[in-house]
């Protein structure tokens, strides 16, 4: 990527929720209705560059070298730093995703909290981790996260100053690593804000979830705590299937599952009953993502490419916090 002088570059993983945030209490200043906790993934990330300039009459905006300056989000997200930093200036955004857009491995995680950390320095503000989470957060919720290296949670709050994401360790000590299997990298077609709104308007079960995401919460932050890999995993697995059944019982229902989704979950159920520690977890798209550690990584590789190609199927340890890297 060849930038002229000005531009601020900061990167930002994706991470992957271990207790799903599904649903909003406010729309507008995207506050959760539940905690949330994730791993960052070293592997997925997307950098993005930033500079403010008096010589554009509107923001400028390319992702993948694709122009996408009408996305009213990213817009909008840009009124917000100009008006934090008391500026005026439209803005060249460049971003470039090492993930694949839209495919149900948070780009937009990654994507927000690189824009907030770029665009809020080039503004001229200086913000701290957690203020940099608020801001990140008013563009996408996982993106509160993605601030934040290792295992993170967002801590919901109920207003804009106190909805943000804490470092819950990093480095990562637990041997974790998480394998994505990409069944899908195209669009979805219900987004996840759709989905999620969806499933708190209709779905008979969403206080249920509300409720039971305090309880695993509580339980994954113990087993982090513990080294406990093989009760991260359960809590893991049974948390992402409580969230899908969000999905299912809404009105009208939707899934984000496909047979290749499936087909990968009934490996992972295989290999543990062969005694392999591993457990999935799936988000607002079809792809897989599977929890296990270093020593398993071949076997569940061996197992997965039975039926799927190498490049579909991604390993990846815990990444770092958002980081300037010019
Ligand atoms: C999560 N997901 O905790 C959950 C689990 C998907 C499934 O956060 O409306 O793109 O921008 O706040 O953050 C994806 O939703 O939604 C998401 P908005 P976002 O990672």
């Amino acid at each position: 990527m060849h930038l002229s002088n000005g531009f601020i570059t900061a990167r930002a993983h994706t991470n992957i929720a271990l207790i799903k945030y599904w649903g909003k209490k406010n729309d507008d200043l995207i506050i959760p209705n539940n905690n949330s906790l994730s791993l960052t993934l070293d592997e997925f990330y997307t950098d993005t560059s930033v500079k403010f300039s008096n010589e554009l009459s509107k923001d400028s905006i390319f992702l993948d070298d694709v122009d996408i300056s009408n996305s009213t989000k990213i817009v909008n997200f840009l009124d917000i730093i100009r008006e934090k930093a008391s500026i005026s200036e439209y803005a060249y955004v460049k971003s470039y995703n090492n993930v694949p857009t839209s495919a149900g491995l948070a780009s937009s995680a990654s994507g927000f909290a690189a824009l907030a950390a770029a665009a809020s320095k080039a503004a001229g503000l200086q913000l701290t981790s957690k203020e940099l989470s608020k801001l990140a957060r008013r563009g996408s919720g996982s993106a509160t996260r993605s601030i934040f290296g290792g295992f993170a949670e967002w801590i919901k709050g109920n207003t804009d100053n106190d909805s943000y994401g804490v470092e819950i360790e990093n480095p990562v000590t637990m041997d974790i690593n998480m394998i994505a299997v990409v069944l899908n990298d195209q669009p979805k077609k219900i987004s996840s804000r759709v989905g999620m709104k969806r499933s708190v308007e209709t779905s008979p079960y969403y206080n249920a979830w509300v409720k039971q995401c305090e309880v695993d919460l509580i339980k994954a932050k113990t087993a982090i705590k513990e080294n406990d890999f093989n009760t991260l995993g359960k809590i893991s697995e049974s948390n992402a299937m409580r969230m899908h059944a969000l999905t299912m019982s809404a009105e009208p229902a939707f899934m984000y599952f496909n047979n290749d989704s499936i087909q990968v979950i009934n490996s992972v159920k295989t290999l543990r009953e062969n005694g392999v520690e591993c457990y999935f977890t799936m988000d607002a798209g079809p792809n897989v993502k599977i929890i296990c550690k270093s020593k398993d990584i071949k076997k569940i590789k061996a197992a997965l490419t039975k039926t799927f190609n190498d490049e579909q199927i991604v390993v990846s340890k815990p990444g770092c916090g958002v980081q300037f890297i010019n």
